[in-house]
């Protein structure tokens, strides 16, 4: 057998490669699309090409594709296509991996020693009509949202100096500036990180270096109207350790974590610390808001990392359901003089936080993340940490109500978009969410509409599918007028 996958979660289950490429007009639908639901549901997939060099390859280093679904009157067709990043087109052209360990270029065939690593597969990023692939180890992939062809790789008109650039950004809801940084900016293992700012039009405005307490994997970050937010989490890498052949990440249960806070549209020299507890870990941030000095940070938080191959790589003896944590309220104070978070829990342990865009940076009312509920029996084995979720939620974060919609046994749901209601109607518009089904020893795939205040009474539509999907990372909802007015392959004007 030529293609033989290694036979570990990463590979087997919902994670087993799908590697196809297709275009579907015109899906079947039971119930009916509210019509105002127009517009692209993008989502990022990893999913490899060819087995990976080495058998404890990890799904996070599966080749980037870029899913589509476009809901026009009712309809729904969907397509899906690989990104062509350099990376992908040499082992294309080798017919074989030619790339090693999850970030760990020493591992790499010498061939490929100059040649762009990243896989570009996390979020699909959209911004001043543009589409970017993104993935936090390199800069990320432009694409074409009408063909899903790559257009190449984006720095910004050759502005972007950092290495890196974060697949979650923060979008302002009313300068729609885009907010981002990079880490390992300098290059690996470097504590550099780059504080970037584009303008409304996609114009790389700032960019600005300053170091974190250490070199961490920094997945995500935080606006508020006044500040952005860098919570910075103890899983950390040393050049040593790469040159031998070892693992990128190293999770410390002893160092402490930290949130470095500066005026969002000031100098990084502003930057001040506030000390968090040690050995924790977020991987996202629901949202965070200011009011009267004092910031909100409110984070999918668990007491070790979250993945547990990097438990493993670092020796942590954590079983996935014993990770702890919740969704957790950090409060730091701006008006005092000790540089000390106050933690209060919100909800139960979940991921996969989404807010209504317009609520970014400001005091919300609801939001939706993802849980894991026991009594739902096992979750299927699959998805980044290697068990899905099997909850979708709803909560208050002001008045702790919380609506839960769970899964059916043998089902689970990937992360949702939220879809806002026509201007001028009432009602909180919809969450799109994939869907996978255990059927035998094999899975298939729905995408549910679900109405976003009414979690608990299930889809009120479900577009079938005729083949299975391999689970998403994150998504990303883009409105028709903005689709047709992209940079790419559009009008260039809102239709
Ligand atoms: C995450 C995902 C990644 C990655 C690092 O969800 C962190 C977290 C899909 O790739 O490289
Ligand atoms: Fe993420």
């Amino acid at each position: 057998m030529t293609l033989r996958f290694p036979d570990t979660g990463h590979f087997t289950g919902l994670n087993t490669p799908v590697r196809m490429e297709y275009d579907i007009r015109e899906l079947s639908v039971e119930g009916e699309i509210p019509r105002d639901i127009s517009g692209a549901f993008f989502r990022a997939v990893p999913d490899p090409v060819y087995p990976p060099l080495h058998e404890d390859d990890v799904v996070l280093s599966g080749d980037g594709m870029i899913s589509r679904f476009l809901f026009e009157d009712g309809h729904v067709d969907c397509a899906i296509r690989y990104v062509h990043t350099k990376r992908f087109l040499a082992e294309r052209a080798a017919r074989h991996s030619l790339f090693g360990r999850y970030r760990n270029p020493f591992t790499d065939d010498p061939s490929v020693a100059q040649t762009d690593r990243t896989v570009a597969n996390t979020t699909p990023v959209w911004h001043a009509g543009r589409l970017l692939m993104t993935k936090e180890d390199g800069r990320p992939y432009e694409i074409n949202p009408h063909t899903l062809e790559t257009v190449g790789p984006f720095d910004f008109d050759g502005k972007l100096r950092s290495q890196t650039m974060t697949a979650h950004v923060r979008i302002d809801p009313q300068s729609q500036e885009m907010f981002f940084f990079g880490y390992e900016a300098g290059g690996l293992c470097t504590r550099d990180i780059a504080y970037c700012i584009a303008d409304r039009d996609g114009v790389l405005r700032s960019e600005q270096w300053f170091e974190g307490p250490y070199c961490a994997m920094t997945h995500d970050f935080a606006i508020t109207e006044r500040y952005a937010l860098f919570p910075i989490f103890p899983t950390v890498t040393d050049l040593e350790t790469l040159r031998g052949g070892g693992a990128h990440w190293q999770h410390r249960q002893d160092l402490d974590s930290w949130v470095g806070v500066m005026p969002r549209d000031g100098d990084v020299k502003e930057m001040r610390w506030f000390r968090g507890p040690a050995g924790v870990s977020a991987y996202h941030v629901m949202n965070a808001f200011d009011v009267d000095g004092k910031i909100h940070l409110d984070l999918c938080l668990s007491e070790t990392n979250a993945f547990p191959f990097i438990r493993t790589d670092s020796k942590i003896a954590r079983e996935q359901w014993e990770i702890g944590g919740g969704f957790i309220r950090w409060t730091l104070d701006m008006n005092a003089a000790e540089d000390t978070i106050q933690a209060r829990p919100l909800g139960p342990p979940g991921d996969l936080p989404r807010v209504r865009d317009r609520d970014q940076g400001r005091p919300y009312a609801s939001s939706w993340y993802l849980s894991i509920d026991p009594k739902a029996g096992p979750p299927l084995p699959g998805g980044p940490v290697g068990a899905a979720f099997n909850c979708l939620l709803r909560i208050e974060p002001e008045t702790g109500a919380i609506d839960t919609l769970t899964m059916p046994p043998g089902m689970a749901i990937n992360e949702p978009v939220h879809v806002p209601a026509a201007a001028g109607t009432a009602g909180d518009g919809w969450l799109l969410a994939t869907i996978d089904e255990r059927h035998g020893d094999t899975y298939r795939s729905e995408l549910w509409v679900i109405e976003a205040s009414a979690v608990a009474a299930g889809p009120i539509a479900k577009v079938l599918l005729p083949v299975r999907l391999r689970p998403q990372v994150h998504g990303w909802w883009v409105p028709m007028k903005e689709l047709q007015a992209s940079k790419v392959g559009g009008t260039g004007r809102p239709g």
